[in-house]
């Protein structure tokens, strides 16, 4: 082979590799590490316009991840809760990040870390599904289709 006529073709060829890379670059952001299961959604009575998803994150990755913000189809807001005893009272608050540790995950259940759906268009009975679209501080994201369960009914 000749040396001269083979290197700009190398170089034409690293070029061409490292612009496919670039532009596979949003689609790998898409294989998230971190996944969602065991999602559900409290059921609502009628009257009452807000509700609380819970679920497990699991982070295959080995970087430590946080779920950032999210949306469900089903409301006009989600917000990222916890619910904490305070002075004996169990009082929930707003969180700005729930991280989900490298190689570990995070629950999301009733008494802790929860979604709170608010303003929603109308009352979830159980049979009915959410779907939800987290996004993660990497701006990956993930979907989650979370089934109503009754009011006292605990996973
Ligand atoms: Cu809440």
């Amino acid at each position: 082979m000749n040396p001269l006529r083979s290197l700009p073709r190398a170089a034409t060829l690293s070029l061409a590799l490292g612009l496919s890379l670039v532009a596979r670059a949003p689609l790998e952001a898409q294989t998230a590490t971190v996944t969602a299961s065991d999602a559900w959604v409290r059921e609502v009575p009628a009257g009452r316009a807000v509700t609380g998803m819970f679920l497990l994150l699991k982070n295959s990755g080995a970087t430590e991840r946080s779920l950032v913000r999210g949306k469900a189809d089903v409301g006009d807001t989600l917000e990222l809760h916890e619910m904490k005893r305070e002075n004996g009272m169990m009082r929930m608050s707003p969180v700005q990040a729930i991280t989900v540790p490298a190689g570990g995950e995070t629950a999301l259940r009733p008494g802790g870390y929860h979604l709170m759906l608010f303003g929603l268009k109308k009352p979830l009975a159980v049979g009915d599904t959410v779907r939800a679209t987290l996004t993660l501080d990497d701006g990956t994201q993930v979907r989650v289709v979370a089934p109503v369960r009754a009011m006292g009914q605990m996973p």
